[in-house]
């Protein structure tokens, strides 16, 4: 892959001609020998990714990027407390957003609470956050569809920028997302981790296609929540009213929505 424009931002980018899982290399590395703060690694071709609760993500070789940041995140005020962690992968969501509208039309773009970019409802990348235990780091991974073919699509509900009529090119959307990435994380942890006063929370609520729609959550123990999706809590937590009017704060979770009436 020839990515001059992702170099020229993140010099020490690592790029791997394949990787099992970004995400999983990435946090061994960290672990092992204390990388930096915004450590990237990079591959085109990764044969064991990782999803979600044990699930797996799934993109043939050349067909997608998949792309591990760490983070270290803190301020002058010290180390970012682990509570305010959860807009980190929003942010990812947010910064792919801002990536691809280089390569698609910006309101056909997205994001289903908490980690599925949408392109035309068709989810073009997934986010995965996984904590590194004891270091107050926290590694980044996205997957993202750019040359997939129909035929290569590893499920119905899924879609890639070459499906959708756009540009695949991978060092504008990987450029672009580290860029978005790097400048939403600073500007929240200037902020003191404050989503509402570093902007992030706004831009985040107006990509959420989630929010006002009918969901059904199930719960990672399996406990399933309907109602409906009224806003983000300062955690970056869902909340969402159930018909009885009780309000629940979701953490975790998969949102199905409703189809909308019409
Ligand atoms: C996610 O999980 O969407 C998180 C995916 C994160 C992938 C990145 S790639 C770089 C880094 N390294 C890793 O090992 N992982 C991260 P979840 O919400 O659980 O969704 C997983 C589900 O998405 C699967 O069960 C499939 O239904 C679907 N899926 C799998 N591959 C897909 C793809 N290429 N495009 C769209 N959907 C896919």
């Amino acid at each position: 892959m020839h990515l001059p424009a992702s170099f020229a931002l993140v010099p020490g980018l690592r790029l791997s001609a394949s990787s099992p899982s970004t995400n999983a290399e990435l946090a061994d590395l960290a672990r092992e020998q204390g990388l930096p703060d915004f450590t990237v690694l990079v591959t085109d071709d990764q044969t064991a990714g990782r999803g979600r609760l044990d699930r797996t993500w799934i993109a043939p070789p050349g067909s997608a990027l998949a792309v591990s940041v760490l983070l270290v995140p803190a301020s002058d005020a010290g180390p970012l407390p682990l509570e305010r962690f959860g807009w980190l992968p929003v942010a990812a969501g947010v910064a792919m957003i801002e990536a691809l509208s280089a390569v698609l039309p910006a309101a056909s773009l997205g994001f289903k609470w908490p980690n599925d970019v949408l392109a035309g409802g068709r989810k073009v990348c997934g986010v995965l956050a996984e904590l590194i235990p004891g270091r107050g780091a926290v590694v980044v991974g996205a997957g993202v569809n750019l040359a997939m073919t129909r035929e290569q699509l590893p499920v119905a509900s899924a879609t890639s920028v070459a499906i959708e009529g756009g540009r695949a090119d991978p060092d504008t959307v990987l450029a672009g997302y580290l860029e978005w990435l790097r400048g939403l994380v600073a500007r929240y942890l200037e902020a003191g981790g404050d989503a509402e006063a570093s902007g992030l929370a706004q831009r985040a609520r107006a990509l959420c296609a989630t929010l006002g729609r009918e969901v059904r959550v199930e719960l990672p123990g399996g406990t399933v929540i309907e109602g409906t999706a009224t806003a983000l809590d300062a955690d970056a937590r869902l909340l969402v009213r159930s018909e009885d009017g009780v309000e629940h704060a979701v953490a975790a979770g998969d949102v199905t929505h409703a189809r909308l009436a019409g």
